[in-house]
């Protein structure tokens, strides 16, 4: 397949009004029935009929209304089946295709595939033509009729249940949809079960299905549904229109859900959480992915994307949704925080390496390989910056106006903003740029003080990034806020529009030189650099008004003491003291200013600023700054971690969370001085999962965690999601020297199923996320990976292409770990027979 290009958009030359599919299912040979009702388009200039479907379709029957056509007319390549022009009606006809497949050899997840004996499927995005020969591209929106035939007791797809009786069950989609949002799951499952009456008094019935036995972990996904299901009623308005929603756990997953219509389909990590296996922050994703998939009914299936190209339309918009969810439900201010870290730590990793491209690209060769923070993370952050601009009320007038506009579209990010112009009066020629142009901003702040009055000058810039050499400057919202000398905030927060690359504010009527609050609430995603002291830095640690820009204070004390030496460590230490003793601070949000930047996170900072990272010289600052501040507040963090814990049975809770948090960060301050005891101490006494992989953590870096990891396996070596964190800590926390020969080591165990993409990922992913591990000067990381990307391509091509990002920033390190990394990723691309997805991938990564 050529590379694709977003400027040769053509509609479909056909229509299609119904999909009518019959299924008798078969781990070997799968049958499957497909009749398309089809019209062309334009029946005065007749077009071919191309249907995607490749080798892996054996077809055994091709009949249009009824009647075989000419073999000379039908061909078929690796990629498809064509039906030339010349046997085709001008009026409508019904083409009818049966095709055999076999499910149980599909290692890649994607089409049909059977999970521990589950059958399900994975559509998006173009799974769909590995089930029959079809259309499979989201502007062929249709309805579906679906029969499965099948002895297993539950057998479910998308739209409303028509009929189930003797193991053929019958579901009705009349939402017309793209292929991409077909599913079907049959398996031996159970379902926790609930109602939710919608708010014009409709009565959906509620499933999330699960293997027998896991009942009792479904409970929380279920609440999160009900929740979801609320709250876009009232935020968005929008209602749910089916008279079933199903949700399926199932274990062997690409990523992380799917949201097709009426029956989403999810990893099972983010449906199963007992207070004995999962932790907090599995608590939280839960929620938010179980609302993002839910949000999709409207962001994404009632209004889908016209082609691939336009994949942050949905994914942009629905993060963006789902983070406002998390927000209205747990604590705002702490979300934002989390999500800013996430963006930095993948998104700006991403855009500063040779994998960067905009959030809507217009070429891909393997659109699988654009499921990427870029499209997800900052396609949200472009809509916070839209929303900033236009205002609330204005936001809520042009969602209303998208939805009334374009439900039952395949849209375009021109039609997106063309709402909000037509909502605002506004023109957003030049904010299109945030959709087109890779790369993040530098934005550099200059202030001026005289006579009573504040100047600040803004200049931005942006680095050439692959096919894009030129940036022009763009639109960016600057949440400003002044804070006086007493810490009192003397102007409240206001945006400046910069439109230019070189630009000044002005703020009058001021009596003594106020404290710059600046890029209040990560207003933009930029990386914003100013001249500022460490005092000042601690002033406004202590003082800022906008939790956001307070936190973002001690990050850059923090980052500026890992950078910059001594002196700067001892102004950190200090104001992280303050902060220790202000009880008046949520405890997450202290938990997320005592946790230090990632060495990750360090690594990409240093890069940005011209210089070349040395892992092993990062993992070595970072430990000795947490050291330090152990020791210098040490009677603090003891009366803290004695201080925060929570009484009572576990709950999930933001509240509870948060005590546990700082707990947490403190107690791994701690082990920096005291051996790690009072992680062993933790360790034995916890009942939940938090604080056991968080003590477990601390001792696997601290290489004691022996019998600790045993008690764990011995508890939990039959649950799959445990044993994933207890594969991923050993790698991820191990000390640098050791982690590649921890992870040799872990592979060779049999319950390293390496075809599961959350084991290979506990695994290859831990090993990335050991920075200076992953990195190793001898290069062991690199050539330990590659080994395993080879291997799993052969299986399963997105997961070797996703992990693939592992070397994304491979060109920011010392010319001796360039070339052992560039030897690896040649070494992959030399191999013959390598899919698509990572053949695409590492190419990009070496051009
Ligand atoms: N839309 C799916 C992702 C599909 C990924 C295909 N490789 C999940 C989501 O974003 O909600
Ligand atoms: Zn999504």
């Amino acid at each position: 397949q050529p590379v694709q290009h977003l400027a040769d958009y053509r509609p479909w030359p056909f229509l299609l009004s119904e999909t009518r599919l019959d299924l008798t299912l078969a781990a070997r040979g799968t049958i499957v029935r497909a009749a398309l009702d089809l019209a062309p388009r334009d029946p005065d200039a007749p077009s071919d009929l191309v249907l995607d479907g490749g080798a892996g379709l054996q077809l055994r029957a091709l009949t249009i209304d009824g009647q075989a056509p000419d073999p000379a007319h039908v061909t078929r390549d690796d990629e498809r089946l064509t039906i030339a022009a010349a046997a085709l009606p001008r009026a409508p006809f019904t083409l009818e295709t049966e095709v055999a497949i076999d499910p149980e050899d599909n290692t890649a997840f994607e089409g049909l595939y059977l999970s521990g004996g589950i059958f399900c499927t994975q559509c998006e995005a173009e799974g769909f033509r590995h089930i029959t020969f079809y259309p499979d591209r989201p502007d062929v929106m249709t309805v579906f009729r679906v029969t499965l035939r099948s002895d297993l007791p539950v057998l479910l797809s998308n739209g409303n249940p028509v009929s189930d009786a003797g193991g053929v069950a019958e579901w009705h989609d009349h939402w017309p949809k793209p292929s991409y949002l077909f599913a079907l799951v049959a398996g031996d499952l159970v379902a926790v079960s609930d109602r939710f009456t919608t708010r014009s008094g409709r009565e959906i019935a509620l499933n999330v299905w699960v293997r027998p036995g896991d009942q009792d972990r479904a409970g929380f996904a279920m609440e999160s549904l009900i929740k979801s299901m609320r709250w876009d009623e009232d935020v968005y308005g929008r209602e749910y229109d089916l008279d079933v929603f199903n949700i399926v756990a199932v274990d062997d997953f690409n990523m992380g859900a799917m949201e097709n219509k009426g029956l989403n389909i999810f990893n099972s990590k983010l449906v199963l959480a007992s207070p004995d296996t999962a932790t907090d922050t599995d608590y939280e994703r839960i929620e938010a992915v179980i609302a993002h998939e839910y949000f999709h009914n409207w962001t994404g299936n009632r209004i889908t994307c016209r082609d691939w190209f336009q994949l942050c339309l949905k994914e942009g918009l629905t993060v963006f949704r789902d983070q406002q969810f998390t927000s209205d439900l747990r604590s705002a201010a702490v979300k934002r925080i989390e999500d800013v870290q996430t963006l930095r730590a993948l998104q700006f990793r991403e855009d500063q390496g040779p994998l960067a491209h905009p959030p809507r690209p217009d070429r891909y060769e393997e659109i699988n390989n654009f499921y990427t923070a870029t499209v997800y993370e900052k396609g949200a952050e472009v809509i916070g910056m839209l929303k900033r601009l236009v205002g609330d009320a204005a936001y809520a007038r042009a969602l209303d106006l998208y939805f009334a506009r374009h439900d039952g579209d395949a849209a375009t990010i021109e039609d997106w903003l063309k709402v909000f112009e037509d909502a605002t009066g506004r023109d957003l020629t030049h904010f299109k740029r945030w959709y087109t142009d890779a790369g993040t901003p530098v934005l550099e702040m200059a202030e001026d003080w005289q006579d009573g009055i504040l100047t600040l000058t803004f200049a931005q810039s942006t680095k050439p990034t692959p096919g894009q050499p030129d940036k022009p400057a763009r639109v960016i919202p600057i949440a400003v806020g002044l804070i006086g000398p007493d810490g009192d905030e003397v102007a409240p927060t206001r945006v400046l529009e910069m439109t230019e690359a070189r630009q000044t504010f002005t703020f009058e009527a001021l009596g003594a030189r106020p404290v710059v609050s600046a890029l209040r609430g990560f207003s933009a995603p930029v990386m914003l650099t100013r001249q500022l002291d460490d005092a000042t830095r601690a002033f406004l640690l202590a003082h800022d008004t906008d939790p956001f820009a307070r936190w973002e204070a001690g990050r850059e004390l923090a980052l500026s003491a890992l950078t910059r030496g001594d002196e700067a460590a001892q102004a950190y230490i200090d104001a992280i003291g303050a902060l220790l003793g202000d009880e008046a601070a949520d405890p997450a949000f202290r938990a997320l200013c005592l946790t230090l930047p990632g060495e990750e996170e360090i690594a990409t900072r240093l890069a940005a600023q011209g210089s070349t990272p040395d892992p092993d010289a990062i993992h070595a600052a970072r430990g000795d700054l947490a050291r330090r501040i152990a020791l210098a507040h040490q009677d603090l963090l003891t009366g803290l971690y004695d201080a925060m814990t929570v009484p009572g049975a576990y709950s999930p809770d933001a509240a509870s969370a948060a005590r546990r948090s700082l707990r947490i960060a403190v107690l791994g301050l701690l082990a920096r001085i005291d051996g790690g005891e009072r992680a062993q101490i933790l360790f034995g006494v916890a009942s939940n999962m938090t604080e056991r992989m968080a003590a477990l953590a601390v001792l696997v870096r601290l290489g004691r965690a022996g019998p600790a990891l045993k008690v764990l396996e011995a508890e939990f070596g039959d649950n799959r999601l445990v044993m994933d964190k207890w594969f991923a800590v050993q790698v991820m926390a191990a000390p640098p020297g050791r982690a590649v020969a921890v992870a040799r080591d872990l592979a060779t165990r049999r319950d390293f199923d390496w075809k599961n993409p959350n084991r290979f990922r506990a695994l290859l992913g831990g090993l990335a996320g050991n920075h200076a591990g992953f990195h190793a000067a001898d290069g062991a990381g690199y050539d330990f990976t590659a080994d395993w990307l080879i291997r799993m391509d052969a299986a399963n091509p997105q997961i070797a292409a996703r992990m693939s990002t592992a070397f994304e920033t491979w060109p920011r390190y010392n010319p001796d770990r360039r070339a052992r990394a560039r030897a690896a990723l040649e070494r992959i691309a030399a191999l013959e027979g390598l899919s698509r997805n990572t053949r695409e991938m590492v190419s990009r990564m070496i051009a």
